[in-house]
């Protein structure tokens, strides 16, 4: 039976390393540790567990600038070597190795045996269509905003103003944890009788993504403490925990509910071209590898950004058809306003979620119509229709435009 191997591909930088022999140390090092100076007989029994170079492609920098040379290095792993999980195949490509020098994990390709032993996401993009009975549009989140220091009664307030709106998500903020003024037992029941009386009025289903927090060990009672109190999402703050503990709660067949992935301290992890895990491998592929149903990440147009092409690349990953798990909701957050939808759909298409915190309830009609202006302005791009002409017989995106503007490009 032939051997089944995963490949990880890496950008190194350095401004003489020879980066054939650099490669050839990857794979021997974090394989078997040792090859030349074994003998024939062992060489024969390790054969198996011996990582293999698949391509060293060097970039020589034209300009004379030696420290912009590099390499795309990709290495096989044998499957033999790991156990069927994350932090195995991560320890396993990039553990050691992200200390050691100018070197970024890329892209990871799990052989199919690996993937095959990873669920994913539960629900995944049409799961939670399916759970709203939405498929015709993109859908529209919106953003607990001014949460830590507030009682329940203005939480339940927030809640409803922002669902009368017509969204079809809300997510509590990341910084949410337990407190002894919205402890979960309370507010998700709060939070939840207000989305009925707002569904009396708009007609709509909503998913509310409660933070789920506290020590590892306690999440999953904590996840199920707030199903058993109402909960129909989770938001989770999955790199403070780890991609495991996600797949932990993504598999668990009691926890019935979509997952929201929040990219808290990605931060630390991406953005470098020297060093870290790339962005569409960090929040796009593991993030459906360990099962979220959505990824929210930094947008190309808002107030945290993220280069374009990267961020597509994202977007790539978590709707790629060709991975076994299902796709995931890409969500391009942070400083959204109603006029940057018709760049998010011309960029990220239908299969998007437009998300907002200071953009509903930093809008002068409150948060209400902040949502409503959200809705306005997926209906006018799905139309055809300029933002400033429908906003013409739509008041609150006329005034969502006259606070935020409209952006073209
Ligand atoms: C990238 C995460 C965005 C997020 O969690 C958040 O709270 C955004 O808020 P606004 O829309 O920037 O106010």
């Amino acid at each position: 039976m032939s051997q089944s191997y995963s490949t990880a591909t890496y950008r190194l930088y350095d401004d003489k390393a020879d980066f054939d022999k650099k490669a050839l140390g990857i794979a021997v090092g974090l394989t078997v540790g040792s090859w030349t100076e074994l003998p024939e007989v062992a060489k024969q029994q390790m054969e198996k567990y011996l990582g293999k170079v698949v391509s060293v492609d060097v970039h020589e920098p034209d300009t004379g600038e030696r420290d912009k040379r590099f390499a795309d290095i990709t290495i096989a792993y044998p499957d033999l070597n790991f156990s069927r999980d994350l932090p195995a195949l991560l320890v396993t490509v990039f553990g050691k190795l992200s200390m050691d020098g100018r070197i970024k994990l890329l892209d990871l390709q799990p052989s199919s045996e690996f993937l095959s032993a990873l669920p994913g996401p539960k629900f995944g993009a049409a799961g939670v269509r399916d759970l709203l009975g939405v498929r015709d549009r993109p859908l529209v989140m919106s953003i607990f905003k001014s949460v830590v220091g507030f009682d329940l009664d203005n939480l339940r307030e927030q809640f409803l103003q922002q669902a009368l709106g017509g969204v079809d998500l809300i997510k509590d903020d990341e910084i949410l944890f337990e407190n002894p003024l919205s402890p979960l037992e309370k507010r998700v029941p709060a939070c939840i009788a207000a989305a009925r009386e707002a569904q009396q009025q708009t007609g709509q289903k909503l998913i509310y993504f409660t933070n789920l927090t506290g020590p590892t060990f306690k999440l999953r009672d904590n996840a199920l403490r707030a199903i058993e109190a109402g909960a129909n999402g989770l938001l989770f703050n999955v790199l403070a925990y780890g991609f495991d503990a996600l797949a932990g709660l993504a598999a668990d067949p009691d926890i019935a509910v979509p997952i929201a992935a929040h990219p808290a301290m990605a931060g630390a992890l991406y953005p470098s071209p020297h060093y870290g895990i790339a962005a569409p491998l960090l929040l796009g592929k593991l993030m459906r590898l360990a099962g979220a149903d959505l990824s929210l990440f930094p947008s190309p147009y808002g107030s945290v950004v993220m280069p374009k092409e990267e961020n597509l690349a994202v977007r790539d990953v978590l709707l790629d058809a060709k991975l076994p798990q299902k796709p995931v909701l890409p969500v391009p957050s942070a400083g959204i306003h109603p006029g940057l939808v018709p760049l998010i759909l011309r960029d990220f298409g239908p299969e998007v979620v437009v998300n907002a915190g200071g953009g509903v309830h930093g809008h002068p009609g409150g948060a209400a119509a902040g949502g409503r202006a959200f809705r306005q302005a997926v209906d006018a791009v799905l139309g055809g229709i300029p933002l400033e002409e429908y906003a013409v017989n739509h008041a609150e995106l006329k005034t969502a435009i006259d606070r935020w503007g409209v952006r073209t490009a």
